[in-house]
């Protein structure tokens, strides 16, 4: 079986300090999370950025700060912006990291509803510029999925050129609004995607661990991170970022399972 590629989702835009302390907002705080999550295992990071009091940007200087700054800690490791950004945002505001050509970045395949009023954004025209860009500059998308439809809509874009093969997918399982993150939903997703793609799983709270171990039964890719779960057990808060990627890896050595290098994270999605 392949390595087992962990990404970190370090910060996320939604989750705060009062959820968890730890929450990165600070340049050194982005440092400090994105060393704890490489050293305990982690190839790639998934990006959101914020201003010092916590507020989500995109803005481009700001991503340029704080990736540079990780690259000092973790010269391998892959970044990973997002383009999904903070709901409300509009697509060029959101589309600022890519400027920065980075390895690979996000791309949110449809719209659901984000919990309360709030509405995640995504109509086909967006997510065709959204491919067409990454396309120009050689980007590898991450294909975030937080349904069945998002995969239906990723597999029309790739035969219409948006998307190119192999696929790369996020099963974003338990947001409030997507599909939830019970095994038969796992089995669905799993199944919908082509034979040569490969996917990552990204459990929403209580789902984090459960669909982590799934993912790596089963060949899968895990994310793991603040963006998704702040707690490293029931009722007890992780730490950083390194102590959940340190769980997943216990788990995965325990399953026979050995965690992907960057290098190796490369080679596996065909990132060069
Ligand atoms: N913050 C969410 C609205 C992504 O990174 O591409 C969108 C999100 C997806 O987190
Ligand atoms: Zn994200």
């Amino acid at each position: 079986m392949e390595k087992l590629i962990i990404t970190a989702a370090i910060s996320g835009a939604e989750v705060t300090k009062e959820m968890n302390p730890a929450v990165p907002y600070t340049k050194e705080e982005f440092v400090r999370e994105a060393k704890s999550a490489c050293d305990a295992g982690a190839s790639i990071i998934h990006l959101h950025v914020r201003l010092d009091d916590g507020t989500p940007t995109q803005d481009k200087a700001r991503f340029k700060e704080i990736m540079d700054a990780i690259y000092t800690v973790c010269p391998d490791v892959i970044i990973q912006p997002s383009t999904g950004g903070a709901v409300g945002m509009s697509n060029d505001e959101r589309l600022q990291p890519t400027e920065l050509n980075p390895e690979m970045a996000t791309l949110d395949c449809g719209t659901l509803n984000f919990g309360g009023d709030e509405i995640f954004e995504n109509t086909e025209n967006t997510i065709k510029y959204f491919g067409q860009r990454m396309i120009e500059r050689g980007i590898k998308p991450e294909l975030e999925v937080f349904d069945k439809s998002m995969i239906d809509m990723a597999l029309r874009l790739h035969k219409k050129g948006y998307i190119k093969s192999p696929m790369h997918f996020d099963f974003v399982m338990g947001v409030n609004g997507g599909i939830a993150g019970e095994l038969r939903d796992f089995v669905f997703l799993r199944g919908s995607i082509p034979a040569d793609a490969t996917y990552t799983v990204a459990g929403i709270g209580r789902f984090e661990f459960p669909l982590a171990v799934v993912a790596i039964i089963d060949g899968g890719h895990v994310r793991m991170g603040f963006e998704d779960n702040v707690y490293l057990s029931k009722g007890v808060l992780a730490k950083s970022n390194g102590e959940l990627v340190g769980k997943v890896v216990r788990l995965a050595k325990e399953l026979g399972r050995e965690i992907a290098t960057p290098a190796e994270t490369r080679k596996i999605l065909g990132i060069n």
